[in-house]
């Protein structure tokens, strides 16, 4: 095994036990994937106004804490980790983050850092992937960004505000979509005004229920 293959592999054992050690307590931690600038952090506020849990966030960037200080002024728990130029976080990055937290039952949200490539490789505890995209992104990006696609569990499409001045084909981007990925639901949302938020804590509720119930 390679040095490479080793940090991998370090990786996906420390998530696993990350995971499951959140899972016993109660706390489904979601992973928000997305391209610089999809909407992450909007939707994240929008999400978490009308989400009535205990909702914490772990706000990853390459540099500084422009969103942090967003969701602090919005009262949003949050912490921050500035990976200082690594492309993705990784799960000591979390363990280490989440202690900033007394952690009760409820979310966790870590807004990744933004790019489709390698946040969708590596694993840091994450029960569910979010990923954002817009409809100033592109309809193609299902075909060129496979993997994030493939492993997203609920996908927003955001920026409908936006649709008129963009070209974006929903039809094209379905079907792009569905060839990696048949089950996980595409809602389209205005990050903006809050449409279409309501189906999206709708299925994160759902979600919170069947997770408690195992
Ligand atoms: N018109 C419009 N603008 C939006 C919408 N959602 C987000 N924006 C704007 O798009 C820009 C980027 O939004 P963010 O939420 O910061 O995006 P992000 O994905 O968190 O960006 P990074 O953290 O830098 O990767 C901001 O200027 C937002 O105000 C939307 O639905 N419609
Ligand atoms: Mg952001």
């Amino acid at each position: 095994m390679d040095v490479y293959e080793k940090i991998y592999a370090k990786n996906e054992e420390m998530a696993k036990v990350l995971s499951e050690d959140l899972r016993d307590k109660k706390i489904l931690c979601v992973n928000v994937l997305g391209s610089p600038g999809a909407g992450k952090t909007k939707s994240l506020i929008q999400i978490i106004k009308g989400l009535e849990f205990e909702n914490y966030v772990i706000e990853g960037d390459i540099e500084g804490d422009i969103d942090t200080v967003k969701l602090q002024e919005l009262g949003i728990k949050v912490t921050q980790i500035d990976t200082h130029n690594a492309c993705h976080l990784d799960s000591p990055q979390i363990v280490d983050a989440l202690k900033d937290f007394e952690l009760e039952e409820g979310i966790v949200f870590i807004e990744n850092i933004g790019n489709l490539i390698c946040p969708a490789e590596f694993k840091i505890g994450e029960h569910l992937i979010m990923l954002v995209t817009a409809v100033t992104d592109g309809s193609d990006k299902p075909y060129k960004y496979p993997l994030a696609f493939q492993k997203a569990n609920i996908i927003l499409v955001n920026k409908t505000d936006l649709q008129p001045y963009t070209d974006f084909d929903a039809e094209f981007f379905t079907k792009g979509v569905r060839y990696n990925n048949k089950t996980a639901p595409i809602f389209y949302v205005n990050a903006k005004t809050g449409e279409g938020f309501e189906d999206v804590r709708s299925f994160l509720v759902d979600f919170y229920q069947e997770f408690t119930k195992e």
